[in-house]
């Protein structure tokens, strides 16, 4: 595979967007403490949703300082209503939030019976604070059952919202009305483990199970306003880097065959991850299942974490204790069908995040004939991807004297977009204008020319 070249893109920044829902929201009179209830009044008022949603209680409006949290709140008030709407809510409810318990309480069912009660007469509803990212020490989220008030809040971290995607503040709200459920369900009792992402995991991804993170380490106390306030907290993995797995094994073999007609049989990709630095943590996004809303908070249960020591959401291949240090590489390999790319395993399109810098490597070839013919590619990451790039050689490149060693007989470009919404132009031959014009891709998505590049090809992308 020496001769294909390997072209990656990116773009500026432009958001996904998802349309609003016409949510008509109620006046909330009703306080989350269901000690209050009794004494409370509704009034049922048309309002404009962007400005009171009734799940979330923003203080002086601030879900409007932000069309991603205006967004997010009003989905994430869908999402969890009509999840507790369900005949079967309160088994499920159980199931996630049962604070230790084999079956329920007669207190835990007394407690349910009037949380799915204020649901379905829109009277539930928690208060959100935002709060700055070093209030909340960089937790995307937090929760406590006592805020400064004695009442329970949600925290939300202000820096965060100002640039995540309205589904990635959804989870995070998500994960912690979870918190507020559990802590209404089981106020002496916190379930074990994470049971806020549990919850966003089953609404958002279809899976309580997927990505769980450590176990207990999501509770935490903050310092707020010169007071001590015990949370549990949405906790980020900081990623610092990200790599597309370039070359989908379709791509790779039609190249394959270019070169060679005896090609056939299953690609044996490799990808190997070397660290560079102590205890690094690597989030391996399957693309098969979409990628995730934030590669920070992970949902999916196809999701790999690797390196946190938590052997129950992944252990790092080639590890015991699921440890990565400085150095370390680890080596994916396995036989990937191009026919049938839906089928999970490491192969091309998969979005590797990483909490420190580290070295991608992605190999290469087919069955038959084998490593006779194979190729390797170094992975650039997202932070150095290009948007204007002049290929150097083609197939119209001789070598010198004699001009017939066609060293570049064949040459091909594999683009892969690392942002949605890239629009791609290809001048495939250097001396005509763009033959190839906007080419729409998402992040992860891929376009090949097969073939035909000579020296000079341009590729630009917005
Ligand atoms: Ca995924
Ligand atoms: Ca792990
Ligand atoms: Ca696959
Ligand atoms: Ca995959």
């Amino acid at each position: 595979m020496q001769k294909t070249t390997v072209t990656q893109l990116s773009k500026k920044t432009k958001g996904l967007t998802r349309r609003a829902s016409g949510l008509m929201a109620l006046e909330q009179r009703f306080m989350f403490d269901g000690a209050a209830v009794a004494d409370a009044v509704s009034t049922l008022m048309p309002v404009d949703a962007a400005h009171d949603a009734g799940l979330f209680q923003f203080a002086n409006g601030a879900e409007n300082t932000v069309a991603a949290l205006s967004l997010a709140q009003q989905e994430a008030q869908r999402v969890v209503v009509d999840y507790l709407q369900r005949p079967d809510a309160l088994p499920q409810l159980f199931t996630l939030f049962g604070g230790g318990q084999s079956t329920p309480s007669g207190p835990w069912r007394q407690a349910a019976d009037e949380l799915l009660a204020q649901v379905r007469d829109n009277s539930l509803s928690v208060r959100v604070e935002l709060r700055s990212s070093s209030e909340l020490q960089g937790a995307l989220g937090a929760f406590a059952a006592h805020g400064l008030d004695g009442q329970p809040v949600i925290y939300l971290n202000a820096d965060y919202v100002q640039t995540a995607s309205s589904q990635a503040i959804e989870a995070v709200l998500i994960e912690e009305i979870g918190h507020a459920l559990d802590a209404r369900l089981n106020p002496d009792a916190d379930t074990p483990g994470d049971e806020g992402h549990a919850f966003a995991a089953l609404l958002l991804a279809g899976n309580a199970s997927g990505s769980t993170v450590p176990g207990d380490n999501d509770q935490i106390v903050l310092h707020l306003d010169g007071q001590m306030v015990a949370v549990e907290q949405s906790g980020p993995y900081n990623i610092a880097q990200v790599h597309f797995v370039p070359l989908p094994e379709g791509n790779l073999q039609t190249a394959q065959r270019a070169i060679s007609s005896n090609v056939s049989g299953n690609e044996n990709t490799v990808i190997a991850i070397t660290a560079t630095a102590n205890n690094t943590v690597i989030v391996y996004d399957q693309w098969e299942d979409g990628y995730e809303a934030d590669i920070n908070n992970p949902l999916q249960s196809p999701t790999q974490i690797w390196g946190d020591g938590d052997l129950t959401n992944g252990v790092a291949p080639g590890t015991a204790n699921d440890l990565i240090q400085a150095g370390q590489t680890i080596v994916l390999q396995n036989q990937v069908n191009p026919a049938s790319p839906l089928t999970v395993d490491y192969d091309g399109r998969d979005k590797i995040g990483t909490t420190q810098a580290v070295s991608v490597v992605r190999a290469g070839w087919s069955m038959t004939p084998g490593t006779v013919l194979a190729g390797a590619v170094s992975v650039i990451d997202t932070g150095n991807a290009g948007t204007d790039y002049l290929v150097p050689i083609g197939q119209d490149v001789e070598t010198v004297a004699t001009g017939t060693n066609k060293l570049f007989e064949y040459t091909s470009l594999h683009i892969i977009a690392t942002q949605d919404g890239t629009t791609v132009n290809i001048d495939t031959n250097g001396v005509s204008t763009f033959a190839l014009t906007n080419i729409a891709l998402n992040q992860g998505e891929t376009y090949c020319v097969n073939g035909g590049v000579m020296a000079g090809a341009h590729i630009t992308a917005n």
